[in-house]
């Protein structure tokens, strides 16, 4: 029995990783009585049958797992975030970060399209700002790609953000070898069709890449109201400097959050989309309950 890496998932057949070669499994027949379906990024054991296809025995516990796309143990994820088309949006951005922050997966933020955003630049670069004191942002005007070398190692890496943002066309230029479909963002949102679909991980420089087919719209429906002030790491910076445990830093006296505010050390924007986020999964619980 030997340990690797599902690096992708082919109508029952799963390519394991392990030591930089690549072995051709399919799951045991009493696997599937299981409640676990292995997927990409599945840390597992198997039969190593040498060049003949070896069987997939066992998959072992997972540090994080996202549902779409499947893809299990994620350490950080690459955040494609455009200034225009499609536009720049901090509360989807602040979305995509919770999703991850629930995840456990490190964010960092990659900003395209600012050679063709005109004078939208400026408005959204001042906003992104703002994010730089909480996550790596990286500006793909300004980035040398041998820096991503760095950025990958030992990792694995998902590619995330809006349908269209140029998740698949940053890769390539990654990596010209992966030749990943990209698309017109015209066509892309009027069909709303996904041009990636098969989520493969890549080895690149000692670590793991996956290209997403990314989102037109995000819902946090795994995230409790209970837990959204504990997704902010810019709010959990002062919390403890909050008069009120557990303080939601909306109408409690003494809030160190609502004072760094006026300090400036916390965004507006993001405070502001943070209350709006919070009514939407107030609102999500009343239509919940009622429905009970
Ligand atoms: N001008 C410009 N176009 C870009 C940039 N990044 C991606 N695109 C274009 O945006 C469209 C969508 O890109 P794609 O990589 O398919 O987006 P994905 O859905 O996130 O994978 C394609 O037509 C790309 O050529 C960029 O930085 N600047
Ligand atoms: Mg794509
Ligand atoms: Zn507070």
């Amino acid at each position: 029995m030997v340990e690797g890496k599902i690096i992708s998932s082919i109508s029952g057949f799963y390519d394991i990783l392990k030591e930089g070669k690549v072995y051709r499994t399919r799951a045991r027949g009493n696997f599937r009585n299981k409640s676990i379906k292995p997927v990409v990024g599945d840390n597992v054991e198997f039969d190593d049958n040498g060049d003949q296809l070896g069987y997939l025995t066992k998959v072992l516990d997972r540090k994080n797992f996202l549902i779409r796309p499947p893809v299990a143990n994620i350490d950080q994820a690459i955040v494609v975030t455009s200034v225009v088309e499609p536009d720049f949006s901090a509360i989807l951005l602040d979305k995509i970060l919770l999703n991850l922050e629930k995840n456990s997966i490190n964010p960092i933020i990659y900003i395209s399209k600012e050679d063709i955003a005109g004078e939208k630049l400026e408005k959204v670069v001042n906003i992104i700002k703002d994010y730089e004191n909480i996550y790596p942002v990286i500006y793909g005007e300004t980035i040398k790609l041998e820096q991503f070398h760095k950025i990958f190692k030992n990792k694995v890496t998902i590619f995330t953000g809006q349908t269209g943002s140029g998740k698949s066309t940053l890769l390539n230029r990654i990596n010209p070898d992966l030749k990943l479909e990209t698309a017109e963002i015209s066509s892309t949102l009027n069909r709303g069709k996904h041009t990636t679909r098969q989520v493969n991980l890549f080895s690149f420089n000692e670590g793991l890449v996956a290209d997403t087919p990314g989102f037109s719209s995000i819902d946090l429906r795994d995230i409790q109201l209970e837990e959204l002030q504990y997704l902010y790491p810019d709010f959990i910076k002062y919390q403890s400097e909050c008069k009120f445990r557990g303080c939601t830093h909306i109408n409690e006296p003494n809030c160190a959050v609502k004072n760094e505010l006026e300090n400036k050390n916390i965004s507006i924007i993001r405070y502001n989309d943070y209350k709006t986020i919070r009514k939407e999964l107030e609102n999500r619980k009343k239509i919940y309950k009622r429905e009970k």
